[in-house]
């Protein structure tokens, strides 16, 4: 008797160490989220197309890029490619801190997103790049519909970069317009350059528009954490939002903490993602240069990088 439950015993966990051992990737898909710039969408597809090789199954939905943390902690997103210090580094830090999310890896790339200007700017405000010394230049970027102040022309909102709050803080003569999408920001810096007008846009690295517009960041005060929340961090004791980006950011991968559960072979893909600034770049470019669809764009990039997708599988 004791020696027929010792072999059940260890059968019963033979079986166990089997399930556990070839335990399959659910048949669910994984739901990958999709933002509004390119590099993002590129990548997503990517990865996406990587899960599917492995057998796995996939969706995409479009989300807000900061609504999108919250998603992935409650499990109705599993992961997220690009998670940028500077714009989402507030909002991830949030959901990890309520728990559900954690970052499974990092790109081998640093980030800077901030205010930013072709180079013939420079030649119109030779005090560039430092903040003040634009903001002594603000006549330079009237526009009809400006009010007498300068324009800059941030990203779309859900991006958060609080750019008013930073003008306000530091007393710029400035006003902030939104643009509607990453294109209109590419748009009215190809229309600057005909007539090489000064312009100052939001802009980011990496991106392939470092190699089609030389041009440089504007140095506000340095950024320390903080910065948003307390007074007395940055510049003015009195102010937030007085200090500029991260100039060294980090861009890390995020997941849901049950997908390595869920989908363990498609986790331990997604830990092993780790690309460089020029690679993140190159992805960009094929849309917003060469005009590709971003699911053809992914396949083009693949076509010519089998041997960085193939390391990442298992
Ligand atoms: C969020 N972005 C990378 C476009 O700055």
């Amino acid at each position: 008797m004791k020696h027929a439950r010792m072999m059940l015993g260890s059968a019963a966990a033979l079986a166990l160490f089997a399930a556990a051992a070839s335990a399959a990737d659910s048949t669910d898909p994984i739901m990958i989220p999709l933002h509004n710039w390119s590099s993002q969408i590129v990548v997503s597809h990517v990865v996406g197309e990587v899960f599917t090789s492995m057998g796995n199954s996939v969706e995409y939905v479009t989300t807000d890029s900061q609504a999108v943390y919250e998603s992935i902690r409650l499990g109705d997103v599993s992961l997220e490619m690009e998670v940028w210090e500077g714009a989402f580094g507030a909002s991830f830090d949030a959901a990890v801190a309520k728990g559900g999310i954690h970052a499974a890896g990092a790109h081998n790339a640093v980030t800077r997103e901030d205010w930013w200007y072709p180079s013939w700017t420079k030649e119109a405000c030779p005090g560039l790049p430092d903040w003040k010394a634009l903001n002594d230049c603000a006549a330079l970027f009237v526009t009809p519909e400006s009010g007498g102040k300068g324009r800059f022309l941030g990203g779309p909102v859900d991006w958060l970069k609080h750019d008013q709050e930073k003008v306000d803080a530091l007393g710029m003569n400035f006003v902030v317009v939104n643009a509607g999408s990453a294109a209109a920001i590419w748009a009215e810096i190809g229309a600057a350059e005909k007539t090489k007008t000064p312009v100052v846009v939001f802009n980011w690295t990496p991106n392939f528009a470092e190699a089609v517009w030389p041009g440089e960041f504007v140095e506000f005060p340095t950024w320390e954490a903080g910065c948003n929340e307390d007074p007395k961090v940055g510049m003015f004791p009195d102010k937030i939002y007085d200090c500029g980006n991260p100039a060294t950011g980090y861009m890390k991968i995020a997941a849901w903490d049950g997908m390595k559960d869920k989908w363990p072979a498609a986790y331990t893909t997604l830990t092993k993602v780790s690309l460089t600034n020029a690679q993140i770049a190159e992805m960009a470019k094929l849309v917003d240069i060469d005009g590709m669809e971003p699911e053809d764009a992914a396949k083009t990039w693949m076509d010519a990088n089998p041997d960085v997708w193939k390391a990442w599988l298992n």
